[in-house]
């Protein structure tokens, strides 16, 4: 049977929870494959595990981001029915290896991610690039602007901050197309941290710059991850702007088949993820917010951030599972 989201918009509490198990199982089967320099097989890994413990939610749940459009993924694609069809009907996004390069080395911020709204409430979002801008909480609304260059937003942050532009630290995807960008921000005088692949943690961590050192998350990564951190601002606050890059003809045509008219839109965090959201991330690798995966003769244990944008609670949850078998490794 068939549940709307409740006329208020708010998702079944227990989904909050039990979206853990998802993150855990997926983050689990890409550790047991990290750092061993095949990306490939550690998303692929993570894909399967996701795909089966998310068959298992009480939920009629079709995927809106995912692991792309149908001809491009065989699994967890765009479209694809999900969960049990017993529950509530929900919007389903995710990246069951968020950051697959920096897992294949063994380095930090790799992540399993999933966010769930009621049905109609996530931006359809095509797999290509979206610029993005995103800050943690605590700052007035607009006070960076993705239509403004760097050296301005820059220049705004720190006088909200109330320190220097020098104080200031930018996290950038480390990549040749961010050449001016970065050339811009050390122009302006603020550090850069860049990062080699995720930034769904990338702006994540502006959320809590006194646990990560990062103010601010600027740049060009995948369309998908700017839906996905936009859930996860709107359980934590901040802000994030997205603009998609639909610089061929083929990218404007397939947005359009999505519902985009404007190519040159620029989305707030409300109008990539509205109404009651939830959000859960587990970490794949060791990194400023989460640990990676353990795995000891007797356990695996995991770490995993869950959160819900209505009451705005964010938890940690340690998992110490004692039935490794579950896993299926
Ligand atoms: C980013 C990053 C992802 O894609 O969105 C990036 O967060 C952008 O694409 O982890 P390129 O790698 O092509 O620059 C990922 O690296 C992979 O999903
Ligand atoms: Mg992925
Ligand atoms: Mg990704």
């Amino acid at each position: 049977m068939t549940r709307a989201p409740d006329e208020t918009g708010t998702l079944d509490r227990i989904l909050t929870l039990e979206i853990a198990r998802v993150t855990e199982r997926a983050a689990v089967a890409a550790a047991h494959l990290r750092g061993r320099g095949d990306e490939k097989a550690a998303d692929q890994a993570a894909v399967d595990a996701m795909r089966s413990e998310l068959n298992t939610l009480a939920i009629e749940g079709v995927i809106v981001i995912g692991e792309g459009e149908r001809d491009e993924a065989p699994m967890l694609f765009i479209g694809e029915q999900v969960g049990t069809g017993e529950g509530p009907a929900v919007d389903v996004a995710l990246d069951p290896l968020e950051g697959r390069t920096v897992c294949a080395k063994n380095l930090p911020n790799s992540l399993a991610v999933i966010a769930m709204t009621g049905r109609g409430s996530l931006l359809n979002a095509p797999d290509v690039y979206m610029e993005k801008i995103a800050v943690g909480p605590g700052y007035p609304e607009g006070v960076v602007d993705l239509a403004q260059p760097p050296e301005v937003n820059l220049q705004a942050l720190a006088r909200a901050k109330g320190v220097a532009v020098s104080e200031i630290t930018a996290c950038i995807l480390d990549r040749p197309r961010h050449a001016p960008l970065i050339e811009a921000v050390r122009e302006a005088g603020a550090a850069i941290r860049l990062i080699g692949d995720g930034d769904i943690a990338g702006v994540i961590h502006t959320t809590d710059p006194e646990q990560t050192g990062i103010d601010i998350y600027m740049g060009i990564g995948g369309a998908p991850e700017g839906v996905l951190a936009a859930a996860a601002l709107r359980c934590t606050g901040g802000q994030i702007q997205g603009r998609l890059q639909l610089n061929t003809n083929d990218k404007r045509a397939r947005a359009e088949k999505m519902g985009i008219s404007d190519p040159y839109r620029i989305y707030s965090t409300h109008e990539m993820a509205s109404g009651d959201v939830i959000f859960a991330a587990t970490g794949v690798t060791d990194g400023n917010l989460l640990d990676g995966v353990r795995f000891y003769n007797d356990r695996i244990v995991t770490h995993t951030l869950l959160m819900r944008s209505r009451s705005r609670t964010v938890r940690e949850m340690r998992a110490y599972h004692h039935d490794k078998s579950k896993f299926h490794l």
